[in-house]
């Protein structure tokens, strides 16, 4: 395990300040990979492993933060699963979503050795990297919701929903394959040695709480157990939660990344005092003023990490494309400067 700030935290150590990473800060918003963009499709930038290890690790690089996360899609899973994939201009498409499919048992076969180029690439990022490195994948309920629908077009997933309610069974079986995957695709990247992992469910928020506690929680719970098994920290995003935040113990996760939507004072109330937290600022506070970021920083942030620093900076969703770029350099030094956190 990588020795770090992050890390240390990650494990319940004090540190002098919080560590920083941001959501999606490999890719879209870097300048130099935009320009490896102009001449590599997505896909293909994923399965080079040295082009995906370039990426990987750019953000410690160039934005200073304090780990690097795999450069790669939580769609990777459905592709290995054998569904065909475009990348549009306005975001994945299944050309077959599964809702449509009268008989969904005869479709899998996964075969994981399509993402041997992960693994590869986190090898390379491990020989080159001078930072920890988080492995992530997508939680069964968010993945599920772009192999039903298709596409995130439409809003809360509406046939991905109606497949939960009218098929029960199916979704039963979906859930336990995916788990399973999600499982043996986490155990790989530990063994090719990441120091953290964090399971993103974006779309948690889309069912009602008692549906996602019955079907999707035990799901997180085993793969939480698993990754933890090996001594691998676990983070968990559960975007749109609300008051499910009162959900995660420390049978859920090490840490949960908490959405822009609630304060980080709420959700330190509703989460289990052992659950350390990770989050949340608005990522669209990236493009007021300067002033603005250090006076929000010095207002709702500084304070909090005075009471409880269990706590890893991060945005509450991913940085847009079109961020200005100086202003998330201007946050993770004034991060890393600031003097006065205690
Ligand atoms: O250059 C490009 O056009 C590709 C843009 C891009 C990138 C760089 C996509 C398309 N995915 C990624 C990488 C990615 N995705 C990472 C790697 C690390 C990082 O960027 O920091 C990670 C962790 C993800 C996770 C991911 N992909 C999530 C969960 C987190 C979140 O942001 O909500 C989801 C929902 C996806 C699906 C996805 N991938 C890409 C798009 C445009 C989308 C769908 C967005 C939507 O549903 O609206």
């Amino acid at each position: 395990m990588y020795k770090s700030l992050f890390t240390d935290v990650l494990k319940g150590k004090e540190g002098s300040r919080p560590p920083v990473w941001y959501m999606r800060q490999a890719g879209r918003v870097l300048p130099d990979y935009r320009k490896l963009r102009e001449r590599h499709s997505f896909q293909e930038m994923m399965e080079q492993p040295e082009l995906a290890a370039d990426v990987t690790l750019m953000p410690v690089a160039v934005l200073g933060v304090d780990a690097s996360i795999l450069f790669n899609d939580i769609l990777s899973i459905p592709v290995s699963m054998g569904m065909e994939l475009v990348w549009t201009d306005h975001g994945p498409q299944f050309l077959k979503p599964l809702c449509h499919e009268d008989d969904i048992h005869h479709l899998f076969h996964p075969d994981l050795s399509k993402l041997n180029h992960v693994y590869e690439t986190l090898d390379i990022v491990k020989k080159r990297g001078n930072a920890p490195t988080i492995g992530f994948c997508g939680a069964p309920l968010t993945t599920l919701c772009y192999m039903l629908q298709g596409t995130s077009a439409k809003h809360d997933f509406p046939d991905a929903k109606k497949f939960f309610y009218a098929r029960p069974q199916e979704t039963c079986y979906l859930i336990d394959m995916l788990t399973d995957i999600c499982i043996e695709y986490a155990l790989k990247q530990i063994e090719h040695g990441i120091d953290a992992f964090q399971l993103f469910d974006t779309h948690a928020g889309i069912v009602p709480l008692e549906l996602y506690e019955a079907s999707f929680l035990p799901a997180v719970k085993k793969i939480a157990a698993a990754v933890r098994s090996h001594n691998v920290p676990f983070i968990y995003f559960p975007k749109g939660i609300g008051p499910g935040l009162s959900l995660m113990t420390p049978e859920v996760c090490d840490f949960v990344s908490i959405d822009w939507q609630t304060s980080l004072s709420r959700a330190r109330e509703m989460v289990h005092q052992d659950v350390g937290l990770q989050g949340n600022i608005d990522p669209f506070l990236l493009f007021s003023s300067k002033e603005k970021i250090e006076s929000t920083m010095r207002k709702d942030y500084v304070p909090f990490f005075q009471n409880h620093n269990k706590w890893i900076v991060n945005l509450g969703h991913g940085v847009m494309a079109d961020t200005p770029i100086e202003n998330l350099l201007f946050l993770t030094e004034w991060i890393k400067d600031e003097t006065n956190w205690w």
